[in-house]
Parts: structure tokens; C-alpha cells; sequence
């Protein structure tokens, strides 16, 4: 399925009268108002291939039907929602799952939908069928040295596949870890992690970096080997520059303040970037800013003084990835409602008004910063999102123009309602 422009531009059409009215009216209060509609059509957010089946957890599996049954049709749902909300220009990969058979035509298909592969990321996680050792008790860290070269094999073949399709970073979480006390000896554990990972580094392209992406817990409920940034950051420390942390919103201890964790990674220049997603308990994995939105805000706010503080371009300096699983909602509008809520987020932390923030802050004065902070977060900066939507080609109400144009129905005629995407 295609998404006609004209489509678009009569939806845009019906809804534009409305449209205009909110964002006079909000725009007129915000100085500078083009610079940050600039910043938020620069400001794209990569779609990962797993995330666009219905994924389960270990009780059950609802397919939603329509689901992508290769790597081309995953590129085509990024497509769709490319062409609908203009802000979801790449795709993370993950390998073996999206392995291309023809890398020429995979190339022109993701060029003709304007996207770009983002991070690659490897699978320790799991044995796959034809593999000839177990990854049971680990990957990077395990005590026999031929599972640890299988693993370092397969991080080497994925940036291969990678350097194919022109993505420029590998992203390595690992799910190595033990799950009960005694199980492993910590301080070997980490040297054999470093040591593999070394190889590995050494086999990266001149232009490549390394996320290395940490977890608190699960699938290891003792241990993890990378579980925590504090980990993670030592690894990319003596990695080299080319190593950096990457920061899963769901993957630390309820209540950590990720928001500070943020702040240091980028004074410290070991910012990967993020995969997106929010949570209530642990892992969920839930669409971006739908249980706790202040918190993505203010993770939000030290981004922006800190990149800024640090001269970073906001749109490229970062990588910036949605890492969520969908049970019940049709992954794609899910994928929208999280693209605009990290959108969201991030025009309300360019609305932060740093000076009185910062006065406030140099004079003690608590209750000014807090009400710097909630005044950018307690605006509704929707409008902004919809202009700069509008004026990149895309829709007022992405989820609005989905729905009427009854996109998964048609997928769900292409390619069945049974069947089932590769993922999470
Ligand atoms: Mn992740």
C-alpha cells in the first residue's frame, strides 16, 4: 500500500482552518517560534524492525494481522508511516531476523521511502536453528571461549550487514548475566565482556560507533553483565572513542533518575542515544509517553542544555530509536502516538526558558526553576508538532488519516490476517 499525496493534502485540507486557529494562537507566546519549527522538522526518529508485528509476552501471542512478512514489507510500514507523520525517516535493523537477500534492492526501496538504516543490532539472546553452540549461559561473557567467538563472530557478520546497507553504528545489548548468586564470578565475567568486545571494536569500520546498551534485569534476575550505565560506561571508557552507552528508557530500576544519568553521559561525551519506549513496573515497553510524560520531558530538558551546551547538531549528534513491543495495539499507530509524544517532549524542552532557569538556579530560588520547567512542560505544544508536520508534507492527525484511510484493513487484504512478523 501507497500514501497518495493527495490523500494527505485532503485531509490537511478539512483540518487546516482548525489547525491555524490553536497555532496562531499558541506561536504569537514563543519567541524565536521558526527555529523550533525548524528543529522539529530536522528531528527524525528511527522505526525498529521488530516493532511493527504484534509482539507477546511468555503467555501468549495475539497476531493483528497484516503484520510485515519480510524485511521489504518492514521497510514499507516504516514507509507508511514515514509518508503520514515525516518525522520516522530511518529503520533499525536487527540481524538474523532481517538479513536482505538482495542489499542493492533493499537499498532502493528504503531510498524510494526516504528512509535511512540506522543502528544494526545483534542477537545473543537467542540459539538460532543452524547455530553449533547454545548461548544458555551467555554470549560475550561465557566461560568457554568457542561461545564467545560464535558471539563475536555474529557481532562482525552484523556490521557487515550493516556496512552493506550503509547504516554507520552497531548496537550490542546483551542479555549475559546470571540468575542466582554464586552462578558467576562478577569480576571475570566483566573481563571476558571487555575482551570481546575489544574484538569486536577493533572490527569497526572508521566511521562506525558501538552502543552498548544496558539492562537492569530480565532475562537474568540476579545479574546482569551490562546492568547499568555505570557498567556500560566503563566498558565504552576503555572501548575507546568509538564506544558510547546507549540509554533504554525501560531498562533500569523503577525510580532511577534517567534524567540525570542523561545529563552525565553527555558531559562525559558517551552519549549514545536512546531507545525509546515507557514503563509502569519494568521492561514494558509501552508506547512513549503514556504512562509517565513528565519524566520524558525532563530527560528531554537535559538533552537540549546539554547538547547545546556540548554545540551538538539535536536532529544528527544522537541516535534516536523507539525500542517498544505492541500486545494490543496495532503496532503502527502505536508507532505514531510515540513518535508524537517523543516530539512532544522535546518542543516542550525547547520551550524551557534557560536564562530564568538558570538565574533561578545560581540564586537558590526552587520554586522559579520548577516553575520555568512546568511551564514549558504544562504547554500544549501539539499545534507546533502539526506545523511542522504540515509543512514537511506530512498530516494534521497522523492517527486520524490512518484510520481513514483504512490502512491496516488494506494490509490485512494484502497479506493476510495471519500472519506473523519476526520481533519481540
Ligand atoms: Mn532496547
Amino acid at each position: 500500500m501507497q500514501i497518495e499525496r493527495e490523500e494527505i493534502e485532503a485531509h490537511n485540507d478539512r483540518l487546516i482552518t482548525s489547525h491555524r486557529k490553536s497555532y496562531n494562537a499558541l506561536s504569537s507566546g514563543i519567541p524565536d517560534v521558526q527555529s523550533v519549527i525548524d528543529k522539529l522538522m530536522n528531528f527524525q526518529i528511527a522505526i525498529p524492525s521488530w516493532a511493527l508485528g504484534t509482539g507477546g509476552t511468555r503467555f501468549g501471542r495475539f497476531a493483528g494481522g497484516g503484520e510485515p512478512r519480510s524485511l521489504e514489507e518492514k521497510i514499507e510500514d516504516v514507509g507508511l508511516l514515514h509518508a503520514i507523520n515525516r518525522s520516522s525517516g530511518a529503520i533499525s535493523l536487527h540481524i538474523p531476523w532481517d538479513i536482505p537477500t538482495n542489499v542493492k534492492a533493499v537499498r532502493k526501496l528504503a531510498n524510494h521511502h526516504g528512509l535511512r538504516f540506522d543502528a544494526v543490532n545483534s542477537n545473543t539472546f537467542q540459539d538460532q536453528p543452524q547455530q553449533k553452540l547454545s548461548y544458555k549461559f551467555g554470549s560475550l561473557h561465557h566461560v568457554k571461549k568457542a561461545v564467545r567467538q560464535q558471539a563475536i563472530r555474529h557481532n562482525i557478520e552484523v556490521i557487515r550487514h550493516g556496512q552493506a546497507l550503509g547504516s554507520t553504528a552497531l548496537t550490542i545489548w546483551l542479555s549475559d548475566g546470571s540468575c542466582f548468586p554464586g552462578q558467576l564470578n562478577f569480576r571475570e565475567a566483566f573481563q571476558r565482556t571487555l575482551e570481546s568486545l575489544r574484538e569486536i571494536y577493533a572490527a569497526l569500520p572508521r566511521n562506525w560507533k558501538m552502543y552498548i546498551e544496558y539492562k537492569a534485569f530480565e532475562p537474568n534476575f540476579y545479574s546482569m553483565s551490562v546492568g547499568d550505565w555505570g557498567q556500560s560506561y566503563l566498558f565504552a571508557s576503555k572501548l575507546g572513542p568509538k564506544a558510547f552507552t546507549l540509554v533504554d528508557l525501560g531498562h533500569h530500576l523503577p525510580h532511577a533518575n534517567i534524567e540525570q544519568i542523561v545529563s552525565l553521559l553527555l558531559m562525559e561525551k558517551k552519549l549514545a542515544g536512546f531507545h525509546f519506549n515507557d514503563s509502569k513496573y519494568g521492561d514494558d515497553d509501552l508506547t512513549v509517553g503514556s504512562i509517565n510524560p513528565y519524566q520524558l520531558f525532563l530527560i528531554f530538558n537535559e538533552l537540549v542544555e546539554g547538547m547545546d551546551a556540548n554545540k551538538m547538531d539535536h536532529a544528527r549528534d544522537l541516535s534516536w530509536m523507539i525500542d517498544a513491543s505492541h500486545n494490543v495495539k496495532d503496532p503502527l499507530e502505536d508507532l505514531m502516538q510515540s513518535v508524537e509524544a517523543i516530539k512532544i517532549a522535546y518542543a516542550q524542552a525547547l520551550l524551557v526558558d534557560r536564562k530564568t532557569l538558570t538565574k533561578a538556579q545560581d540564586a537558590n530560588d526552587v520554586v522559579k526553576a520548577q516553575e520555568v520547567l512546568q511551564q514549558a512542560y504544562r504547554t500544549d505544544v501539539r499545534p507546533l508538532i502539526a506545523e511542522s508536520r504540515i509543512l514537511s508534507g506530512g498530516a494534521v492527525q497522523p492517527v486520524t488519516l490512518y484510520r481513514d484511510l483504512k490502512v491496516r484493513e488494506n494490509l490485512i487484504k494484502e497479506r493476510g490476517s495471519r500472519v506473523q512478523a519476526t520481533g519481540l
